[in-house]
């Protein structure tokens, strides 16, 4: 790095300070903090993303958002080339930008970091960094404290995307690493025409009358109702009524959205009992993550919640069913079996892992994150990963999706129109419609609407597929929510000593009872998830580990 270089450097991050007295942290999906907090990491999250761009020789994102929290909350995710997160080998080196008390040493991590992973600075490269951002207020000025951070690398530049969905942004990069355009329209498009070729694909043509059929969607007050609104203007056979617009006065995800809805499991502001029956989905604040549920009276407020395990079922069944028709009719071909794998977490809800491995599937579990599932998947031919809170897609290795292309010219011209090829056609038309970079509530929520069609099922029929163990969740706040440590994918507590003995005599106690904590990566708390056999036993559960966490951890504890 020459003098000029660090000269830029020095400069640009005296003008923003470290706030005192706060520790970052990179979580589960990049930093998360009050808005206020956070000029200098979305700063220094410019200077890593430009380094990352350098060193992959690859265009980069930076999408400011918090997703599900507060308002007033925000924070940052960085895509890699693949359209996938940052690369875990760089969160240590993220979180440690991220704290650097001054710019002298803010500047010698990078010179260090950049020597240790071999990150030239000949100017042969010029390196490019795709910004986004959702509808928060603070949106606007952080990403400009994120384009200072990418200016400071000598030549480095920012292409502003505006207000987009983390998914579109995942999705902007990959293509445009591709080699494609990767604009806001060709997303759009790939959308609606992939999603028209499974509609067009269905035997006997779509059994639904989309005007009597109408979905009913909560954008979370935030950037996913506008885009669906958009999307829509492409589609037809759907009828979608989408209300929390973002448009209105509604508050960002307060009452509303995924994660309420998934975690109260009552109904969000705007729906009532004029809806009961209706099929009824929910986006979240940056619309990377969909559940869907129904109103069954107007006797409660509580919601039948369809969750992310239950679209991951259906999706592993429908792709089960089209690998079938593919091997078991006309020619077979021995040479190549794909292989499907499915990937929860331990919040995944037991009875679906028992109905997913009733129906033969291989189902892996990791830690709670994307990133995580998503590494996972990417081991089979074709992985379905699902976090119960609705974050998930299905990935298609290059592999399979070479031999599914061979497979389907072959079929063309031995049988056209057969079983066969049409399995083919739609297996090729999933892998284009459901988002490869991250999990996309929009791509989900299309594929999800494509199958129902396809089978000519109602929401309560495919919510009937297996009955949920009733679950609670809860969140605790703690004095320090690190002093939790997990292992064996979140379901024990090696630390702090004592607790999961006492986690696990009082889950002995209910029939069915499961129960772990971890510390959220998102929010300063603890999350406590019990199930057990009747709901009341879940909520008694939970509330007895919750007590449990603020025995050994909370506020008063010693
Ligand atoms: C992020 C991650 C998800 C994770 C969620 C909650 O979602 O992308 O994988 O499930 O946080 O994480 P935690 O329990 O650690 O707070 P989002 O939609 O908020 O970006």
């Amino acid at each position: 790095m020459d003098e000029e270089q660090k000269s830029v450097l020095l400069k640009s991050s005296s003008q923003f300070p470290i706030p005192p007295d706060v520790k970052f942290s990179y979580g589960t999906s990049g930093f998360r903090a009050d808005a206020l907090l956070l000029e200098s990491t979305v700063f220094r999250a410019g200077i890593l993303a430009a380094l990352r761009s350098i060193k992959t020789r690859s265009m980069i994102g930076l999408m400011m958002t918090a997703s599900h929290n507060k308002i007033s909350d925000n924070g940052i995710k960085i895509a890699d080339p693949s359209g996938g997160m940052l690369t875990q080998q760089w969160e240590p080196f993220a979180d440690a930008l991220a704290n650097a008390p001054d710019s002298d040493r803010l500047l010698q991590l990078i010179v260090e970091f950049a020597e240790k992973e071999n990150i030239k600075f000949d100017g042969d490269f010029r390196p490019e960094i795709l910004l986004g951002r959702d509808t928060r207020p603070s949106g606007e000025s952080l990403l400009e404290a994120a384009k200072q951070g990418i200016h400071s690398i000598v030549g480095s530049v920012g292409s502003d995307m505006g207000v987009v969905t983390t998914p579109q942004l995942h999705w902007m990069v990959r293509a445009r690493n591709k080699g494609m355009k990767g604009s806001e329209l060709e997303y759009f498009e790939q959308l609606s025409s992939s999603f028209r070729c499974l509609v067009d694909l269905i035997p006997g043509g779509s059994k639904t009358d989309s005007a009597e059929n109408k979905l009913i969607v909560d954008g979370a007050h935030g950037v996913g109702g506008e885009k669906l609104d958009s999307l829509m203007k492409l589609l037809d056979g759907l009828n979608i009524e989408v209300r929390n617009s973002g448009k209105g006065t509604g508050i960002l995800n307060e009452g509303v959205g995924a994660d309420f809805v998934q975690k109260e499991k009552v109904v969000p502001d705007n729906f009532d009992s004029n809806d009961i029956g209706k099929r009824c989905a929910s986006l979240d604040g940056d619309a990377d993550r969909l559940v869907y549920f129904t109103v069954p009276s107007a006797d409660s407020s509580k919601i039948d919640l369809v969750d992310g395990d239950k679209i991951l079922s259906l999706f592993a069944l429908y792709i089960k069913e089209q690998l079938s028709l593919l091997s078991t009719t006309g020619a077979e071909d021995n040479s190549y079996k794909p292989h499907l794998g499915v990937v929860q977490t331990a919040y995944a809800n037991g009875a679906s892992t028992d109905y997913l491995k009733g129906l033969g599937l291989e189902v892996a579990l990791t830690p709670t994150g994307v990133k995580y599932l998503h590494e996972k998947a990417a081991e089979y031919d074709i992985g379905i990963y699902f976090e119960a809170n609705g974050h998930g897609t299905i990935l298609f290795s290059e592999r399979f999706l070479s031999w599914l292309e061979d497979k389907n010219k072959e079929l063309a011209s031995a049988s056209e129109g057969s079983q066969q090829q049409k399995a083919a056609l739609r297996l090729l038309a999933v892998s284009k419609l459901i988002n490869q970079a991250v999990g996309d509530a929009l791509s989900v929520l299309l594929l999800v609407e494509a199958i129902l069609q396809h089978k000519g099922w109602s929401i309560q029929y495919w919510n009937g597929l297996y009955q949920d163990l009733p679950s609670k969740q809860i969140k605790v706040i703690v004095k320090d929510r690190t002093a939790v440590v997990t292992t064996n994918a979140e379901t024990q507590v090696a630390s702090p000593q004592g607790i999961q003995e006492a986690i696990n005599s009082e889950t002995a106690k209910y029939p069915w009872g499961r129960s772990f904590i971890r510390p959220s990566g998102t929010e300063d708390v603890i999350r406590v998830y019990a199930e057990a056999s009747t709901q009341d036993a879940a909520d008694s559960l939970a509330s007895s580990v919750a007590k449990l966490v603020d025995k050994y951890l909370g506020i008063s504890s010693s």
